[in-house]
């Protein structure tokens, strides 16, 4: 069903100041993972502005859903999300990557206000979701847990360990994305290491399966919908992205994957995305 325009009208602008400030961070920072970043910046949208049942004020309310960046290189990301979520003051992000500052690269669980999950080394994030979604079954509480895998991070065989735990345990409570953005660090990702049939591989693995266009809030809350409906067992959307999405000259390159920001590349990476907003 398609979301009330003006939800969707309050997701796309948030979407628009995420982006804007990723790239403003990755200026101040001198660089970060920047492509990655901004292909994911909806579904960070859509989680922390519609689905994550959370309270920024109390970051440590025991009941509130979870949330693990496995692809934890998007820390850039996450970062603004959780800024303009109301976690920390935006001023904070002025020291992202800074020596000493509480915001790293890959974001540290104790030091990061509103971070579940340390992540950064590709492959964990989805076993300790995994990890989660049975606390919360032991538990006998009904937070939910959500995660998003990288594409080129599914490389990693620990990511298909987690995939056959999460059915067998029939994780029904768990869901998680595929930024699906068809670049890593080096390549394509149909280059470095193939992974179509992608869709047909979870579905192997015992998970159900939605694909949907990563950047179009409707699809991306139906397949959510169907996640919450869906009491069989775990969810993966993988969703379809573009990398550097909403800069020009960062899209579908992935000399992008992380760079800085520098000179006059600040301004018109701004423009651009003032132009496709
Ligand atoms: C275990 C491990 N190996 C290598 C890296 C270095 N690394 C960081 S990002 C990346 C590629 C990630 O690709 P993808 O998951 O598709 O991320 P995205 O394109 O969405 O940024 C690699 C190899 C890492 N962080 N962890």
């Amino acid at each position: 069903m398609p979301l009330p325009a003006e939800e969707r009208a309050r997701l796309k602008r948030i979407a628009f100041e995420i982006r804007q400030q990723i790239v403003d961070v990755t200026a101040w920072s001198g660089g970060a993972h920047i492509g990655g970043a901004l292909s994911m910046t909806d579904i960070l949208t859509i989680l922390y502005f519609k689905y994550l049942n959370i309270e920024p004020a109390q970051p440590d309310w025991p009941d509130r859903d979870r949330f693990v960046l496995s692809k934890g290189h998007g820390g850039v990301g996450h970062a603004v999300a959780l800024a303009h979520r109301g976690y920390f003051p935006k001023e904070d992000l002025r020291e992202f990557n800074a020596t000493g500052s509480k915001l790293g690269m890959h974001l540290d669980s104790r030091k990061a206000v509103g971070v579940d999950v340390s992540t950064g080394s590709m492959g964990h994030g989805l076993s300790q979701a995994v990890g989660l979604a049975l606390a919360a079954r032991v538990l006998r509480k009904n937070w939910r847990t959500y995660c998003i895998v990288g594409d080129g991070e599914s490389n990693e065989g620990s990511i298909w360990e987690a995939a056959m735990a999460a059915h067998h345990y029939k994780l029904a409570n768990l869901t998680a994305f595929c930024d699906r953005n068809h670049m890593m660090i080096d390549g394509l990702t149909e280059e470095v290491m193939g992974l179509e049939p992608l869709a047909a591989k979870w579905t192997a693995f015992g998970w159900q399966v939605r694909s949907v266009n990563g950047h179009d809030f409707d699809e991306l809350a139906d397949a959510v919908e169907f996640a919450l409906a869906n009491a069989d067992g775990p969810v993966m959307i993988i969703a379809d992205t573009v990398k550097g999405k909403g800069v020009d000259f960062m899209e579908n390159d992935p000399a992008w994957h992380y760079g800085g920001l520098g000179g006059e590349l600040l301004a018109k990476a701004r423009a651009s995305l003032e132009r496709m907003a």
